[in-house]
C-alpha cells in the first residue's frame, strides 16, 4: 500500500532509479505540453508531474529521435484511437454541436453549412437561420409543423424560443413593421422547384392571422389570391409539377394598428411563349386543362368550340395524347371548380368570368388554325387558311369578324411612300403572327386579371389607412440550361438585381456587428456584382441599350446584335465562346451561363402586326378590347435614387411606356426597378430556398447539390463577406481556452481579458487583427497559422502520449 496509486495503475517498477530525474532536458514548453495532455487524459493533475518525470525521463535521456521514431510507428497503429485527447476537443476547428443559427458559430464556411444542415435535415428540421436570413430546404413530404398550435407557438415569441420556421420570419416582418412602422418586404429565392411558391403561401397564411383580418371575407380572398394567379401563372415543367412562370410581388397592406385591409399583386415577366410551345415532357399554364375538363364536366364544350376528343395543337404534344386524359381528369375538374370560386370571392362578375372563358378558349382554338401555300402568277410565298371552320370558331369567340381576320392572319400593311400596300404573309409568318396573337392575348388577359384583383382587394382600403405593408417575393430563380435565351437573360438579370440587393443587406448587417464590437468597419471589403448590373442595365451602353438600339434597325440580325455587343461590352464577364453561333457568355454571380441570341430581336420587338391590334380593338367582347386599349403598365415615376447611392449610373426607367414603341427589354427594365423601388422603401427579410435533390425524394440530401445552392443561393455570400472582412469572431474566454498555451503554461490559468488574447496573438507574431468589446477579431489566415501552431503543438503531444501508454500499458 505504499506503491504509489498510478504506479499500481500504470504498473510502474517499484523504484525508479534516481538518476534518471533529469528534466531540464526537455524544454519547458514540451514539458507543458505533456503535463497538459496528460491532465486531460487522465484527470491525476497532482501527481502527473512527478510521474512523468519517472517515467519518461528514464527512458528517453540522449536518445530523444530514436524516441520519435518509434512513437510514430506507435501512433501509426492507434491513430483513430488517439488522434484526439479524451476530453479536449480543443483541436477540431469547429464544434460539431447543431445550433439553429449558424451565424453563431465562428466559422462560417461551406463545409459546416452542409455539415449543419444535412444533419438538421436529417431529423427534419428543414429550417435554418443564418443571421437573420432563413434557410428552409424542401422537405418533399407534408410535415405537421404548419398547424393551428404552430401558428399560435410563433406569434411574438423570441426566435430562440422556437425552432427555427418559416412561421417565425412572418412573425419578425410583422412585429417589425408595426414597431418601426415602416414597410416590410421578405425576398424568397432559391432554384425551380426549391419551395419559393410553398414558403410564399405560408407567409401569407401566418400574416393574414398576424393581421388578425377581422373580416374573414377579407382574410379568404387573400389567400385566393395566390391559388387564382398560379392557376394562370403555374405550369407543369420537368421540374416542378407546380412551376411558377412569372416573378410575384404580393403586397400584404395594413393599417396603422397592424390589421390587414388589402392586398395587391405585381407580376413580372411571364413566360408566354409556353402558350403556344411546351418542350418535351413540359405542358401548358394550368388554367388550360383546368378550364378543358371543367367545361367538359359541364357539357359546356361545344359552347366554347371545344371538341372532347380532339385535343388543341397547343395542349398537344408528341408524347402524350392528351385528349381523354384531360376530359376525364378528376383532379382538373376539380381545380377548374376551385379556380372559379376564387374569382367569385374575390369578386369577380359572371359576365367578366364568361369573357375570361371565351378567351382561353379562342387562344386554344386559334392555335388549330392551319396555313397552306398559295402558288399565284407572281409569287409563290402567300398562304391561305385551310381549317376556315376553325377560323370562325376563333372569331365568335373574340366576337370579330371572320374575314378580318383572315386578312390580319394571311397579310399585313407597310407603308411606303405614305402609300399604305398590302403585302401577302408566308405560311410561316402567318404562323408566327398567329401565335403572337395566342401569346399576346394570354399575357394581357393575365395582368387584366391581377390587376382586376387589385382593383377588388383595394376596395376594403380606406383613405386613412395608414397603408403600411409587407412585400413578398416569389421570383423564379437563376436559370442556366443546355440552352438559354432571352427569356433566361432577363432571370438572370433580375436575379443579379437581387443578388446585388441581398449583397448590400449582408454587407449593412455585418457592418453593425462591427459597429457594436466597436472594430473598424472600414476593414469590412467585399466583392460586389455592381459591374454586372452596369454591364445589362447601364445606358446607353449596357446590353439591354444595345438590343433596343439594334431592335430599332430594321436590317438588323441576331449576328449583327452579337457583334455589337462583342464590340462595346469590354469586361470579362462578357465572351464570345468559340464554335458556338450566335452564341456569347456572361460570368453571373451564380456561375457562367452561355445564351444564344437567335430570336432576341424577334423577342425584344415582340410586334402584334397594327393589324391585328385594330381587329382585336373592333371586338364585340369588352374584355377583348381591353386587353388590347388598356395601359397594362404601370406608369409614373420610379424612385431609383436609394438603388444607386452613389448616383453614378442612375438605372432610369422610361418615363412613359407607351405600348406602340415599347421593348420587352425597356418594359424589363422598368419593371425591375418598379420592383426594387418597392423593395428598398422596405426592411428587407431573406428566404432560402434549397433544394435537396433532384429527384423530389424526401429524406434524401444530396450534399454537393445543396453546396452549388449555397454558393448560388448567396447564403455563401455571408460567409465569403466574412472571409473578406474579419471571417472569426471569437468571445475572449473561448479564444484563451484554445490558444493559451501558445503564450502561457499549462498549469497557468490567465484571465478572459482582451489583454490576455492580445499576448497571445503577438507570442504567435500576428498582425491586422482587431480587438472587439467581446470578441477577438480575425482575418482567416490568422486562425489558420494559430490552429497550425497549436496543431504541431498537439501533434507532439499526442505522439509523447502514445508513447507512454505504450510503455504503461
Ligand atoms: V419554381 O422556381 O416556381 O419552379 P418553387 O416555387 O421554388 O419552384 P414550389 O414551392 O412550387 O417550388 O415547391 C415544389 C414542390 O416541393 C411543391 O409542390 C411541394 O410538393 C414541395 N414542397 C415545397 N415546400 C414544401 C413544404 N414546406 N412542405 C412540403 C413542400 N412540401
Ligand atoms: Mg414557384
Amino acid at each position: 500500500s505504499d506503491l504509489h496509486p498510478m504506479r499500481a495503475l500504470f504498473k510502474i517498477p517499484r523504484n525508479p532509479p534516481p538518476t534518471l530525474h533529469q528534466p531540464e532536458l526537455w524544454s519547458d514548453e514540451f514539458n507543458d505540453f505533456i503535463c497538459k495532455c496528460l491532465i486531460k487524459d487522465f484527470e491525476l493533475r497532482p501527481n502527473v508531474l512527478d510521474l512523468l518525470q519517472h517515467v519518461f525521463i528514464k527512458q528517453t535521456v540522449g536518445r530523444e529521435k530514436i524516441l520519435q521514431k518509434q512513437l510514430i510507428e506507435l501512433i501509426d497503429l492507434n491513430q483513430h484511437e488517439r488522434i484526439h485527447t479524451k476530453k479536449g476537443s480543443h483541436m477540431k476547428t469547429q464544434d460539431a454541436d447543431e445550433v439553429d443559427d449558424l451565424a453563431t458559430l465562428e466559422v462560417l464556411d461551406e463545409n459546416t453549412v452542409a455539415d449543419q444542415l444535412q444533419n438538421r435535415y436529417a431529423r427534419d428540421q428543414v429550417y435554418t437561420y443564418v443571421g437573420d436570413t432563413l434557410i428552409a430546404v424542401n422537405p418533399f413530404h407534408k410535415m405537421e409543423i404548419y398547424t393551428p398550435e404552430h401558428t399560435k407557438m410563433y406569434i411574438g415569441a423570441k426566435h430562440t424560443a422556437n425552432p427555427p420556421h418559416i412561421f417565425a420570419v412572418a412573425d419578425t416582418a410583422y412585429q417589425s413593421m408595426v414597431s418601426y412602422n415602416n414597410d416590410q418586404c421578405i425576398v424568397i429565392s432559391g432554384e425551380s422547384g426549391a419551395g419559393k411558391t410553398e414558403s410564399a403561401h405560408l407567409l401569407v397564411q401566418q400574416l393574414t392571422v398576424l393581421g388578425k383580418a377581422n373580416n374573414r371575407t377579407l382574410q379568404e380572398k387573400i389567400l385566393l389570391v395566390n391559388s387564382l394567379v398560379e392557376a394562370f401563372g403555374n405550369a407543369c415543367t420537368v421540374i416542378n409539377d407546380n412551376s411558377s412562370r412569372f416573378g410575384k410581388y404580393l403586397e400584404m397592406k395594413f393599417n396603422g394598428g397592424g390589421t390587414v385591409v388589402g392586398a395587391q399583386i405585381s407580376e413580372y415577366l411571364l413566360e408566354k411563349s409556353r402558350v403556344v410551345h411546351q418542350a418535351m415532357g413540359e405542358r401548358n399554364f394550368h388554367i388550360f386543362y383546368y378550364i378543358y375538363a371543367g367545361l367538359a364536366d359541364r357539357k359546356k364544350l361545344a359552347h366554347y368550340k371545344l371538341s372532347d376528343s380532339k385535343t388543341p395543337k397547343y395542349l398537344y404534344h408528341e408524347n402524350i395524347k392528351l385528349g381523354p386524359d384531360i376530359v376525364n381528369n378528376a383532379s382538373y375538374k376539380e381545380q377548374f371548380d376551385a379556380v372559379e370560386q376564387c374569382f367569385k370571392v374575390i369578386g369577380f362578375t359572371l359576365e367578366e368570368l364568361g369573357n375570361v372563358y371565351s378567351t382561353l378558349a379562342a387562344i386554344l382554338n386559334s392555335g388549330d388554325i392551319e396555313f397552306s401555300p398559295v402558288a399565284s402568277e407572281h409569287q409563290t410565298d402567300k398562304s391561305n387558311i385551310s381549317n376556315m371552320s376553325v377560323l370562325e370558331n376563333v372569331a365568335s369567340l373574340l366576337r370579330i369578324r371572320s374575314d378580318e381576320l383572315q386578312e390580319a392572319l394571311t397579310s399585313h400593311c407597310v407603308v411606303a411612300r405614305g402609300e399604305t400596300i398590302v403585302r401577302p404573309n408566308t405560311v410561316e409568318k402567318a404562323v408566327e403572327v398567329r401565335d403572337a396573337m395566342g401569346k399576346a392575348l394570354y399575357s394581357r388577359l393575365f395582368s387584366w386579371i391581377v390587376n382586376r384583383i387589385n382593383a377588388l382587394l383595394a376596395k376594403n382600403c380606406t383613405s386613412d389607412d395608414k397603408g403600411l405593408n409587407i412585400g413578398i417575393l416569389d421570383i423564379f430563380g437563376f436559370e442556366n440550361f443546355k440552352k438559354n435565351s432571352f427569356e433566361q437573360l432577363c432571370i438572370n438579370i433580375a436575379n443579379e438585381q437581387i443578388q446585388f440587393y441581398f449583397n448590400q443587406h449582408i454587407f449593412a448587417w455585418e457592418q453593425d456587428e462591427y459597429l457594436n464590437e466597436e472594430v473598424d468597419a472600414r476593414m469590412i471589403e467585399y466583392e460586389d456584382n455592381r459591374p454586372l448590373l452596369d454591364l445589362f442595365l447601364q445606358k446607353p451602353m449596357g446590353m439591354l441599350s444595345l438590343l433596343d438600339e439594334e431592335s430599332r434597325f430594321p436590317q438588323a440580325t441576331d449576328q449583327t446584335l452579337v457583334e455589337k455587343f462583342e464590340g462595346n461590352l469590354k469586361t470579362k464577364s462578357f465572351w464570345r465562346p468559340m464554335r458556338v453561333d450566335l452564341g456569347f457568355g456572361i460570368h453571373h454571380y451564380a456561375g457562367k451561363v452561355i445564351y444564344n441570341a437567335a430570336g432576341f430581336l424577334a423577342k425584344n420587338r415582340e410586334t402584334l402586326p397594327a393589324d391585328i391590334i385594330l381587329l382585336l380593338r373592333s371586338s364585340e367582347n369588352e374584355l377583348i378590347r381591353k386587353l388590347v386599349t388598356h395601359p397594362l403598365t404601370r406608369t409614373g415615376e420610379v424612385d431609383t435614387t436609394a438603388l444607386c447611392e452613389s448616383g453614378d449610373t442612375p438605372y432610369h426607367p422610361r418615363e412613359t411606356t407607351n405600348m406602340r414603341t415599347q421593348t420587352v427589354a425597356s418594359y424589363f427594365r422598368y419593371s425591375l426597378m418598379d420592383l426594387l423601388s418597392k423593395m428598398v422603401a422596405g426592411q428587407p427579410h431573406f428566404v432560402r430556398c434549397i433544394k435537396p435533390n433532384n429527384d423530389r425524394h424526401a429524406n434524401k440530401f444530396d450534399r454537393e447539390k445543396v453546396l452549388v445552392q449555397l454558393r448560388y443561393t448567396g447564403v455563401l455570400e455571408t460567409a465569403k463577406i466574412r472571409r473578406q472582412g474579419y471571417s472569426h469572431r471569437i468571445l475572449f474566454a473561448n479564444f484563451i481556452k484554445r490558444y493559451y498555451l501558445l503564450a502561457y503554461h499549462a498549469n497557468e490559468e490567465p484571465a478572459a481579458t482582451p489583454e490576455t488574447c492580445a499576448a497571445i496573438l503577438e507570442k504567435a507574431k500576428l498582425e491586422n487583427w482587431a480587438m472587439g468589446k467581446t470578441k477577438v477579431f480575425l482575418k482567416y489566415y490568422h486562425v489558420e497559422h494559430l490552429n497550425l501552431m497549436v496543431q504541431q503543438a498537439t501533434q507532439r503531444i499526442i505522439l509523447v502520449q502514445a508513447c507512454v501508454r505504450g510503455w504503461l500499458g
